[in-house]
């Protein structure tokens, strides 16, 4: 959206004479994707932000505090404020109503760079102007309250219908744009309740004590949502931290304005790893960060080791905390009005700015010295993340060096629990990791030990999302897999030095081996993507179920697979004695009723059911003949989206994140298996 730069002002009062008249509406309506970004939903959406931007302006500069949107049942929007109402008076030039310039020319209206026309501190950066939105609807109203009048004009496809008309009277102040977006230019017309509610949620955090209500009127009864947040950025950290578990109770909060810059920063400590930082300028999010975010981050890293030092917390002999250490586990909120941003990039993802950064450093050296002084336990519990965090770095700085150190896992002996192979061909050798010591005892009985090793690993492995790589090599279970493996780890990571052609996952059909399965899934994702999407790892799959009559046995991998295996026999059964007998149907329903949880079911006719709970269950010449013999067994070969899929789910089991673990366990309660 080009923006011609505009003439300062000196205007005192703000009228017809200020607004600066640029150009029709005609190229937008050409090439509407200039103006709004697309002509899809987005587009659409921007239309509604377009407008509200404005509102919002006449919220930031002091004159409204009042903001509702309706969607209405006909399709159209309305958007309504308290401000001081679009100038009606005639333009002296143009010798029409500034309401009429402001919603039929591009760019009118006064409200870029005029430092000193009220608007200091405007967003209407990213607005493109409400005109744009006009020559985008089918039709729009807007009607103005102010100077003691109520006025209106329409418009159909960004032209009038008629002259600015004053319908009445009025004591109060305000703007009402209503608009109905034109289906000949968007793809879609339908607003998406949800995006518009989380799109003002936010904004509303961005700008404290404006009272924002949104109703949906295509619904009956209205669906309506209030916001209002007093607290502002520090609001905001709470919410953002509500799911998380915070360190200290009091969220640090600054609001100050030095020259023409707006500085607003919240933060708040959890007991998380990452950092999340959302830094804003004129209520947009820069995702990329830029000078706001320098300044904070310096001010951060020297306030906290200045606090550290004075109160003897770290000691002389103790190194300084470094960025990394105070932005551990934090979460917090940078939002800065200026008048004249600069951003980097065509998405304004960075801002550039270089003075906001001295500004943003000076206000929070000076306001977080303070708040830490205040608030000596909240201090405490920060600083003892910081230090943690501190010593947790160098531990795994430490580790690294001892473990990985070129060769220093290659040393070790293999771990005494494998049992190798003892062919040393790698193109045609495998690696069976079996869960449990029980598992492992029939694994390595069954086995061809020509070309098969069994590595037994014993209970659940750590956590490795929330592990970091120092304490991942102290676990006994974890070093073994890497030694056997033979491709140490990390930066020492080499997957020609892989010692087996394929690596086997072999647990139990029941939730504690899906669980150990994507524990599994998930280190080979993190830590040996290579080893996974050069076709190396597989899955083994054991049969469910053991099918015998007489002395013919079958095995069957899904139940489906199962009552075929029944039916087969009964057939037999049937066409030997020539007689009818039970359908399927009787059959399974029979081996419910009689066999409960047990193991072993016995049908009408000697056959006979065994469920496999674990690998365990299976005698070693079982576990060769179902699933260890190349001639007969099924494996599945893992691919990278697999792993992914394991992660994201171990992300949602085992992260710290309250509310989404809820919502997975509740929408897939009924299957406790996780398939993965
Ligand atoms: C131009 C000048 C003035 C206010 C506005 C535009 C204005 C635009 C919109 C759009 C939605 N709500 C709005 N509220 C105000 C300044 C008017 C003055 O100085 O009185």
């Amino acid at each position: 959206m080009p923006k011609t730069p505009e003439k300062k002002k000196k205007a005192g009062s703000y009228g017809a004479e200020q607004i600066s008249v640029l150009e029709g509406l005609e190229p937008v309506r050409k090439r509407p994707g200039m103006y709004i970004g697309s002509t899809g939903p987005d587009g659409l959406h921007h239309l509604i932000w377009e407008v509200v931007d404005n509102s919002f302006d006449e919220a930031m500069a002091g004159h409204a505090d009042l903001i509702s949107i309706t969607l209405n049942k006909d399709g159209s929007v309305s958007v309504i404020d308290n401000g001081r109402g679009i100038p009606v008076d005639i333009h002296k030039q143009q010798k029409v109503s500034a309401l009429e310039l402001v919603m039929t020319k591009l760019h009118a209206g006064g409200k870029f760079g005029e430092a000193d026309s009220g608007y200091k501190v405007s967003g209407g950066l990213h607005g493109v102007g409400v005109s744009v939105v006009n020559a985008l609807s089918e039709w729009t109203e807007a009607v103005v309250e102010r100077d003691g009048g109520k006025f209106m004009q329409r418009y159909e496809r960004g032209i009038p219908k008629g002259k600015v008309k004053k319908i009445g009277t009025s004591k109060a102040h305000g703007t009402t744009i209503t608009f109905k977006p034109d289906p000949d230019i968007f793809s879609t017309i339908v607003f998406d309740w949800t995006r518009i509610v989380e799109h003002f949620r936010q904004q509303c955090y961005l700008t404290k004590g404006i009272n924002l209500r949104a109703h949906d009127a295509r619904k009956s009864p209205i669906e309506t949502y209030g916001f209002y947040f007093e607290g502002g950025v520090a609001s905001y950290v709470r919410h953002l931290n509500h799911t998380k578990h915070a360190k200290h109770p009091n969220v640090f909060y600054v609001e100050k304005q030095v020259d023409d810059a707006m500085v607003e920063v919240g933060i708040q400590y959890t007991d998380e790893y990452s950092e999340h930082l959302y830094a804003f300028t004129n209520n947009i999010y820069n995702p990329e960060g830029g000078s706001h975010v320098m300044g904070f981050r310096s001010a951060l890293t020297r306030v906290l080791n200045t606090y550290a030092r004075s109160k003897n917390i770290l000691k002389e002999k103790d190194l300084n905390l470094t960025g990394e250490d105070v932005r551990e586990g934090m979460t917090a909120v940078i939002s800065i009005k200026i008048p004249e941003p600069q951003f980097e990039g065509q998405t304004k993802a960075k801002l550039g700015n270089p003075e906001v950064r001295g500004i943003v450093e000076t206000v929070l050296n000076e306001a977080l010295a303070t708040y830490l002084e205040e608030h000596p336990r909240d201090a405490e519990a920060i600083l003892g993340k910081c230090i943690l965090a501190q010593r947790a770095r160098a531990a795994a700085r430490a580790a690294r060096e001892t473990v990985l150190r070129k060769g220093a896992l290659e040393g070790f002996a293999l771990p005494g629990k494998l049992a190798d192979c003892s062919s040393r061909d790698k193109d045609n050798t495998e690696l069976y990791i079996v869960e449990g010591d029980s598992a492992g005892g029939s694994a390595k009985q069954g086995r061809n030990r020509e070309f098969q090793a069994i590595l037994p690993l014993r209970g659940k492995i750590l956590n490795v999302e929330r592990a970091r790589l120092d304490r991942m090599l102290g676990n006994n279970e974890i070093k073994s897999l890497i030694i056997a493996l033979g491709t140490n780890i990390a930066e020492q990571f080499e997957l020609d030095k892989l010692r087996y052609r394929r690596i086997i996952i072999m647990t139990d059909a029941d939730v504690d081996g899906s669980h150990i399965r994507t524990l599994l899934l998930t280190l080979f994702f993190r830590y040996f993507p290579e080893i996974v999407s050069n076709g190396h790892l597989f899955i083994a799959q054991p049969p469910l179920y053991r099918v015998a009559k007489g002395k013919e046995a079958h095995y069957a991998f899904s139940e489906t697979e199962r009552d075929e295996i029944i039916s087969k026999f009964q057939k037999t059964a049937d066409d030997k004695k020539k007689s009818k007998t039970e359908t399927k149907e009787d059959v399974v329903e029979e081996q419910e009723n009689e066999n409960g949880d047990d193991d072993v079911a016995k049908l009408k006719g000697g056959i006979n059911i065994q469920r496999y709970k674990g690998l365990g269950e299976m005698n070693p010449d079982q576990l060769w003949e179902t699933t260890m013999n190349p001639e007969n067994r099924v494996m599945k070969l893992v691919t990278i989206d697999d792993a992914q899929i394991a992660d994201e789910t171990f992300d949602t089991l085992m992260g710290s994140e309250v509310a989404p673990r809820k919502k997975f366990i509740q929408t897939h309660a009924k299957q406790a298996n996780l398939d993965v």
